[in-house]
């Protein structure tokens, strides 16, 4: 057998530095995560030369009777751990699993209600640059500007003013725990269905330290490989009675043939995420970002909100002269990776905002506890109140390099 370092050198390369990379720096992306072998071992795995269009079963092409079965194993696997009654696990992404979700519960031009992009929601939401903002009528709810919470009775004034046919809950910067029982009620209250993307919390959500969208929503999307840890994926959740809508939404209205290797990484993910050492491993991805949101805070590091209680922590540089982009570069330069982020209400531009995002699912993945996370706060606030000081993050990033060499990126599975 040739190997990819015979075959095509060039792209071996890149597979090794960005596996050097990652080994060596601090990841506090809150998106991202680091799979297993067994999630890497499917996806990597000959079941990505099935075409498999259709669903099990139901193919549009022969020979699909062994993957049929990867896909009633995701299926079912995503029902238990969620407590869903239908799953789709065919979405390529979270934003394709969002415009499969539109296209199932409301029509073109119909009237949404969802969170700001600017407040913490996601471009899918109904930005203008997206399709889904172009194809629907969106409106978007702010947090409060004192809490910066999200404000339900906003919301639900909102949602008697614009009278929404759906409105969505869910966000991919917001710190805290959000309450989809209280969203069901406006729904109800303005006849709208509800529709929560979880994409950021699924993780918690499956291990049981978030409260679940389930019992409340119509439908819930996801992505697969946050704090849920799974390869790069959507995920669609239903009641029985938007079973059929879905499926048609994905295939054949928004997808062709599904990705039969990511479809079984996603069965080997759902596996994973039902033992009790994945709902540990989640408890402590919250810990440790309630003890770094604490450190930082003490730091003298302005959290929105006042704190988190999720995996992530959104932090106004404001309060240390800096902005979001600075912190970005100056973090990267030690070995610190974080996103700069928009903060509610931030009177900055997108590509210089006042803010960034920090989460903990991949260093909590690494093995990582509360000295890892009190030695990574310490050094985060030593580069920002110095960002210029090259010495000093040189200094930083050999102790992040030393420190990172006794956790390893590979996990089993
Ligand atoms: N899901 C986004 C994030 O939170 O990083 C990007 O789409």
């Amino acid at each position: 057998m040739v190997s990819i370092q015979q075959s095509d050198p060039e792209i071996a390369d890149i597979i090794i530095r960005e596996e050097a990379r990652q080994k060596c720096q601090v990841n506090l992306i809150a998106s991202e995560n680091i799979v297993s072998d067994a999630v890497l071992a499917a996806q990597g795995s000959v079941l990505t030369n099935k075409y498999a269009e259709g669903y099990p079963g139901r193919r549009y092409y022969g020979g699909c009777e062994v993957v049929d079965e990867a896909e009633e194993h995701a299926r079912s696997r995503a029902v238990e751990l969620f407590g869903a009654d239908h799953a789709n696990v065919q979405a390529h992404s979270g934003t394709q699993a969002n415009i499969a979700a539109y296209s199932a519960l409301i029509s073109p031009g119909d009237t949404v209600l969802a969170m700001d992009l600017a407040h913490g929601g996601h471009l899918s939401h109904g930005a203008s640059v997206s399709l889904t903002g172009k194809v629907y009528n969106f409106h978007h709810y702010p947090v409060s500007s004192e809490s910066e919470l999200i404000d339900l009775d906003l919301v639900r004034e909102m949602a008697k003013e614009v009278r929404p046919s759906l409105i969505v809950a869910g966000a991919s910067a917001y710190p805290r725990i959000i309450d989809f029982e209280g969203f069901r009620s406006i729904a109800d209250e303005v006849d709208a269905r509800l529709m929560v993307d979880m994409a950021h919390i699924a993780g918690l959500v499956a291990a049981g330290v978030h409260p679940s969208p389930i019992p409340h929503a119509d439908v819930v999307t996801t992505t697969t490989h946050k704090t849920l840890r799974g390869p790069r994926s959507g995920l669609i959740l239903c009641r029985k009675k938007w079973r059929k809508k879905i499926d048609s939404a994905v295939f054949p209205g928004g997808q062709g043939g599904p990705l039969m290797h990511q479809v079984a990484a996603r069965a080997v993910c759902f596996r994973e995420a039902l033992t009790d050492q994945f709902r540990d491993y989640s408890r402590q991805v919250v810990d440790n970002s309630i003890h770094l949101g604490q450190i930082l805070s003490d730091g003298g590091l302005r959290l929105v909100s006042g704190g988190t209680d999720n995996h992530m922590i959104l932090a106004d540089l404001r309060s240390m002269d800096l902005t979001g982009d600075i912190a970005e570069a100056a973090l990267g330069r030690a070995g610190i990776v974080v996103n700069m982020n928009m903060i509610p209400y931030d009177p900055a531009p997108p590509r210089r905002p006042s803010g960034m995002r920090i989460g903990t699912p991949t260093i909590t993945s690494r093995g990582m506890g509360e000295e890892e996370v009190r030695r990574i706060g310490g050094m985060i606030l030593e580069v920002l109140n110095k960002p210029d000081d090259k010495n000093n993050i040189e200094g930083i990033r050999a102790r992040v390099r030393e420190m990172c060499e006794g956790y390893p990126t590979r996990i089993q599975g």
